[in-house]
């Protein structure tokens, strides 16, 4: 755990966060900034600042929760007709918050957020 960081803090239960999902390599809770309402962060629960951080199995097991969180969404939010998976590394792709994380955005035409 990096004491500095908001989303380990958040994982050991320091700070609050709405949890959604939880197993032996990752966690996902609520983005506080949700660009669409079920807006998901997944995260290793072994802190990674960034890809290279990352070991490459929890890599794609953070894509495989990703996937299985993006069909719930999907069954769950009416509104949801299609999801973004995005991941940023790097403040120059616009991470802003250096533990990796899967974004899980769940979107809708005309919901005006583009990226
Ligand atoms: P990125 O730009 O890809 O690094 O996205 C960081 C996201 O993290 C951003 O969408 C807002 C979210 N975020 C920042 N601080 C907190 C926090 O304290 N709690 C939660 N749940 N999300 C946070």
């Amino acid at each position: 755990m990096a004491t500095n960081c908001i989303f380990c803090r958040i994982l050991a239960g320091d700070l609050p966060g709405s949890l959604v999902y939880r197993d032996e390599q990752c966690a996902a809770f609520l983005d506080i900034h949700p660009i669409n309402p079920g807006h998901l962060l997944v995260v290793p629960l072994q802190h990674a600042s960034g890809l290279a951080d990352l070991p490459p199995d929890v890599g794609g097991h953070l894509f495989r929760v990703g996937q299985r969180l993006s069909l719930a969404l999907r069954q769950t939010i009416p509104e949801a007709e299609g999801i973004n998976l995005l991941l940023s590394d790097g403040a120059a792709a616009g991470q802003e918050v250096f533990h990796v994380h899967l974004h899980v955005i769940p979107r809708h035409r005309g919901d005006g957020s583009g990226f």
